[in-house]
Order: structure tokens, then C-alpha cells, then sequence
């Protein structure tokens, strides 16, 4: 033990090992007394002390709920298209409850870099996983050399939660690397669900899924885990939790409850004819150009259900007023290939494009209390933001060198300015299996400007005047377009990002042909 005694001749304080001075103990505990300032700052020491301790015991630190959907467009909910075809009663009562997201971006048109870019903050190209992992389409280029699994040296969202003692559950699909890179070995106490793979054999029991003991044959897939998360959700009630229910749908296969189907069979049906074109070229494939898709819509509708079942229960557990819900998706709708089963019109593509309709998702966030309920933002947000945020809604230290492509967007949650950022960008050196080529892009205010890596060539769209970016102004803006290609380079040179190479062995007479190499299913 060390006690200090009185000064030395340099008048710093000695330390002396050895008896506690009777007199030194007194006058430690009389100077803050005798010293009014002293006084002053210790008094103001234990009030703060004493209200952060009141704050902690009074608000306990709030619970996650982050629903992630896979492959649903931005015009699927209603909240964003009071003409969908599709009925989203739950997300449309999620919305008014919280903020909608005009603006919010996935970080990739396919799915496994945005998953990485949720969980790390980071970009994909930083990462270098910026294709769906099993993904190996060629073309005219090799495309970008990706990695098959999100490292562990990653410290995901759920490991940063999970030091800060929060119990964490991940239900669903993860596709973030298989073996060893499974969603427990990043921070999750719970896997249900979440394999290697991008999509299930089946939507109905038997599901063939390693992490997923079958049900009752014919349960459905996004019902069971649901059932799951609720469970979950029992069990820990009593402390803070992430609960990260990543569902399958709406990817393909295309399966519905067959009873949905039947109903979305008849109101197809009860459409009024239409004369335009439902399918119109984008580039080698065809976009749909308006929703009428029984079975997609059946899916939709099971997908709102296990939203509607989540609230309810944070509601039927007291938990509401205190956990925050987010509900996002991985990537665009699936417009152009693998049966195009939606449509994102107004917006331009869908899963696997750059354009709009590729990376423009559904967002919304509902923090009790905080968020105005009802608000709407347009501040263009993208998918690494999450990390951060989340970080700060629960309180926590921020990790700017983990999550350092994302910004906290607290002060817009709160209604505040938007937090200061000069561009988005995306990084996507691959062929899509929907049609999209090898590219990248950088959106800065309203302008976006997007980079084809095959011959250079760029297009630049002002999305406030065009969101459909059907006006390519890369000719008539020069000034714009090099600014645009500045930052985009500068993105480009800081991540590192890995680009495509030249395909020596590219046969233009068999495109097709060998670009199909894909080991897994279609993301
Ligand atoms: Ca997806």
C-alpha cells in the first residue's frame, strides 16, 4: 500500500510506504469542505454521479430488434407506395410509429456485402467481400477476387452488443461464410437458421437446413422463424437484447402459404386490363413494370405477419416502450431475372444493378420516445450506418476504427441536421445474375454518377429531377461528372477495393454460356 505524506522540497507530494497519518486522513476529508471551490466541484461530482446512476436504474439500455428482409424492393410496403400490389398492414403501423427512410441505401445490389457492411460498418469494397458468396459470373472481365466469409477479425455489431451484456439471437439467413464463420462465431449466442447458404431448399418443412431442426411438414419457413424469435424473446425479457431476425423471404424460391396465394390469385385477377407493357429491355434482360405476382405477394404478406407477431409480443412482454425496431433489406427487388417477380418502378433495375432499384431499400426505424413518430427523412443514409447508430442508441462507445464507413445518424433520428458527409458509394466489380455488369458508384447530394467497368463509360443522373435515371447528363455536365469521378477514385484508392481484370478467354459469340459458374444458388 502507498500513502501520500507531505511534500518534499520540490513541493510535489512524496510517497512513502507504509502508515496512513491520522492528521493526512483528516485533512482529506475536511479540504473539500474548507475549500469552497473544492466544495463545489466534489458536490457536483456526486450529483452527477448520482443522477447518471438514477438515469441507468430508470431507463435500462434499450433493446435491438433489427428485422432484415431479403430481396424486398423499395415499392413493396405500402409506407413507400400506396399502390403496391402487396399488402403491408404491420410495416405500414411500424412507419407511422417511427421514422421512414426515403434515402436508405444497402451498400450492395446483392446480398452477403451488405450483410458485412451491417455488421461491420464497413463497405464491402474495404472488406473485399463484394459479391454474393458463391458468386463466379465472368464476362468480359474477370471480376473482383472476393472473399468467401466475413473474418473473424471483424468485431460484428453483435460482439460489440455482447461485451455490453446484451444477450444476442440471430434467426435466418446469414451467408456470411459457412465451417467456422458462422453467425456464433461472431458474437451471436443463438443461431437458428443461418448457414452458408443464400437461400432455402424450401420455403416449406422439410427445410434441409443444418442450423434448423424441420417442423411439421408444410410449416412455413417464415412462421417457424418467427415462432423462434419469439422464443427468444421469452426467454430473455429480463435483459437487453439484439434480436436479428434475418429472414429468407421474399427471396427465390418462389413459395407462398397456399391459402395467400389463392387470395392474391384473385385479386390479380380483379386488376383492371392493362395496356402498357408489363416488361420493358434493361440492357440484355427485361424489367417488370408493375406488381401483380400472387405468389410474391404471399410471401410479402407472411414477411408483414412476422413483423406484426414481433411487435405484438414486444408489446404483450411491456417491452415496446424500450426496444427499438429496424426493419431493412438486403438489396433491391428482383426485377430482371429468376422470375422478376417484382416491380421497382418508378425506379430503374432492381437486385444485382446499380440503378436505383438495385440498392434503394425499405427503411424504417421506431425508437419510443426519441424518433417523432410518423417522421419521414430523406437524408441519403446506407447500410453501414446501423453499426454506429446502434452503438449510440444503446448508449454505448462509439468504434470508430471498426465501423469507420459508418456515421451515427442520431442527430437525424432526433430530428437534427443531417450528419455531415460529402457522398455514398458502392462498389460491385461483378456480373449479377439479374443482368447487371461490373461497376461502381458515388451519389453526393442529388447527383449520382455510376462507372462501368467494361469499357469506362459513365452515366450521371440528378435523381431529384429524374429518379427513374432516365436522363444520362454525362455529356452535357462535365464539371459535375469529373467532381463525381474524384470522389468516386478517391473512394476507390482508399478501400483498397479490388478491380476487375480483363477476361483473355472471353468468347462474345457464348456470353451466356460462360458466365454461368456459380457454385451455389442464385443470391
Ligand atoms: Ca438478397
Amino acid at each position: 500500500m502507498c500513502n501520500l505524506t507531505n511534500a518534499d522540497s520540490t513541493g510535489k507530494p512524496r510517497i512513502r510506504p507504509g502508515v496512513l497519518g491520522p492528521f493526512f486522513l483528516l485533512r482529506l476529508i475536511l479540504n473539500p469542505l474548507l475549500q469552497p471551490k473544492l466544495w463545489k466541484l466534489t458536490a457536483s461530482a456526486c450529483a452527477l454521479l448520482l443522477s447518471a446512476s438514477t438515469l441507468s436504474a430508470k431507463t435500462p439500455k434499450p433493446n435491438i430488434v433489427f428485422i432484415l428482409a431479403d430481396d424486398l424492393g423499395y415499392m413493396d410496403i405500402a409506407a413507400n407506395n400506396a399502390k403496391t400490389f402487396y399488402e403491408t398492414p404491420n410495416l405500414n403501423k411500424l412507419a407511422t410509429q417511427g421514422m421512414r427512410f426515403t434515402d436508405g441505401y444497402a451498400a450492395c445490389p446483392v446480398c452477403s456485402p451488405t450483410r458485412a457492411s451491417i455488421l461491420t460498418g464497413k463497405y464491402p469494397a474495404r472488406l473485399r467481400l463484394t459479391d454474393y458468396i458463391g458468386g463466379r459470373r465472368t464476362g468480359k472481365l474477370l471480376p473482383a477476387e472476393y472473399l468467401d466469409h466475413l473474418p473473424l477479425e471483424e468485431v460484428t455489431l453483435a460482439e460489440a452488443l455482447k461485451e455490453a451484456g446484451y444477450a444476442t439471437g440471430f434467426f435466418g439467413k446469414w451467408h456470411l461464410g459457412a465451417g467456422a464463420y458462422l453467425p456464433e462465431a461472431q458474437g451471436f449466442d443463438v443461431n437458428i437458421g443461418g448457414n452458408g447458404a443464400g437461400s432455402p431448399s424450401s420455403y416449406f418443412s422439410p427445410y434441409h437446413n443444418p442450423k434448423l431442426p424441420d417442423g411439421p411438414e408444410g410449416e412455413y419457413l417464415a412462421d417457424r422463424l418467427t415462432d423462434e424469435a419469439l422464443s427468444f424473446l421469452d426467454a430473455h425479457r429480463k435483459q437487453p437484447f439484439l434480436l436479428y431476425l434475418a429472414h429468407y423471404s421474399v427471396h427465390i424460391p418462389l413459395q407462398g402459404k397456399k391459402n395467400l396465394v389463392a387470395k392474391y390469385q384473385a385479386k390479380a385477377a380483379a386488376l383492371p386490363e392493362s395496356t402498357a407493357a408489363k416488361f420493358v429491355p434493361e440492357g440484355e434482360k427485361q424489367a417488370r413494370q408493375f406488381q401483380d405476382h400472387p405468389t410474391y405477394a404471399a410471401m410479402v404478406e407472411s414477411l408483414d405477419d412476422s413483423v406484426g407477431r414481433i411487435t405484438k409480443k414486444l408489446e404483450d412482454l411491456g417491452l415496446a416502450e424500450n426496444t427499438i425496431v429496424i426493419f431493412f433489406s438486403d438489396n433491391g427487388g428482383l426485377s430482371t431475372a429468376e422470375g422478376a417477380p417484382t416491380s421497382n418502378v418508378p425506379l430503374r433495375g432492381g437486385k444485382g444493378w446499380l440503378y436505383e432499384g438495385g440498392v434503394r431499400e425499405p427503411m424504417l426505424i421506431k425508437w419510443p420516445r426519441v424518433i417523432k413518430a410518423g417522421s419521414v427523412c430523406s437524408t441519403p443514409v446506407i447500410s453501414t450506418d446501423f453499426y454506429p447508430t446502434i452503438l449510440g442508441m444503446a448508449g454505448l462507445a462509439q468504434r470508430p476504427r471498426q465501423h469507420c464507413d459508418g456515421v451515427d445518424l442520431a442527430p437525424l433520428l432526433k430530428g437534427d441536421k443531417a450528419p455531415r458527409r460529402k457522398a455514398i458509394f458502392w462498389h460491385y466489380p461483378h456480373y449479377g445474375n439479374q443482368g447487371g455488369h461490373p461497376g461502381c458508384a458515388v451519389r453526393s447530394g442529388d447527383w449520382k454518377l455510376i462507372r462501368f467497368f467494361e469499357d469506362s463509360h459513365c452515366e450521371l443522373y440528378n435523381l431529384k429531377d429524374d429518379l427513374s435515371e432516365k436522363h444520362d447528363l454525362i455529356s452535357q455536365m462535365p464539371d459535375k461528372a469529373k467532381e463525381m469521378n474524384a470522389l468516386l477514385d478517391q473512394f476507390l484508392n482508399e478501400t483498397h477495393a479490388v478491380l476487375p481484370v480483363l477476361n483473355a478467354h472471353y468468347d462474345p459469340r457464348a456470353p451466356e454460356k460462360q458466365g454461368r459458374q456459380s457454385k451455389s444458388k442464385p443470391d
